[in-house]
């Protein structure tokens, strides 16, 4: 059976090397975990104007972690604490994903994927959740480390494949974020929240819960597959997805 192309998106390195020339980069453990799962991983460089060809040509898109999203798009001030942003990353990844939902291509999104995707639906970020939590979201203990568990709430869509990789209601996720959806009620009406944490932050959520077409999650599976392989189901959801679209 033909792989599906994944689209897989970089960070864009403006100094690196001794030259200080700028590179586009991901973490290898994406594009193994997109192998792994039956993809054909495709790395995708931050070109704006090329988002709409890349959603066409791929037949599914993974929008991988990274910096702080440029608070403006969600009509924010930044926050002290609000990392460095990168504009031509946030432009690149936006039109890559109106391009996407336009054409019907499944996306799933890991850590800042899925706050780009919470904001392309219109949500407004928490900052900083240390503001407003005790809970410790941002956890500098490396892989295979869990961090905080998750409460699941699939919608039946998902049910299958969760019972095929044998999860339950909870399910203890690393986490290495400090600005996410807060609460419920700050998800967007189109997103439908399917995981959170005991402090009520949003871990996961699906846009079109009776044909999922886009699946985010705030922990990082990518980092947690080698000790868990259950972990690898958010992949095998992109890559069926990807098979159909
Ligand atoms: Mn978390």
């Amino acid at each position: 059976m033909r792989r599906p192309w994944i689209g897989v998106t970089v960070k864009h390195i403006r100094e690196s090397g001794s030259l200080g020339r700028a590179q586009s980069a991901t973490e290898t453990a994406y594009l193994q975990a997109v192998w792994q799962a039956g993809g054909l991983p495709v790395m995708l460089p931050n070109l704006p104007e090329a988002a709409p060809e890349f959603a066409e040509r791929m037949d599914g898109l993974l929008l991988t972690g990274g910096c702080d999203i440029d608070p403006a798009r969600y009509g924010a001030s930044p926050h002290p604490r609000t990392g460095p942003v990168d504009p031509l990353r946030d432009a690149f990844e936006f039109a890559l994903v109106e391009a996407a939902r336009a054409q019907g291509k499944p996306i799933l999104g890991i850590c800042r994927g899925s706050q780009v995707l919470a904001v392309a639906f219109g949500a407004v970020l928490c900052q900083h959740l240390p503001d407003v939590t005790e809970l410790t979201h941002d956890r500098d203990a490396p892989p295979p480390a869990r961090a905080h568990p998750v409460r699941l709430e699939p919608p039946p869509a998902l049910r299958d494949l969760l019972r095929a990789h044998g999860i339950g209601e909870v399910l203890e996720v690393n986490s290495y974020h400090h600005q996410g959806i807060r609460r419920r009620a700050d998800c967007p009406p189109a997103l439908q929240p399917i995981a959170e944490a005991p402090d009520g932050v949003v871990e996961a959520f699906v846009w079109a819960p009776d044909v999922i077409r886009a699946l985010a999650v705030q922990w990082h599976p990518e980092l947690l597959v080698e000790d868990d392989p259950r972990h690898l189901w958010p992949f095998h959801w992109l890559v069926e997805a990807a098979r159909s679209s």
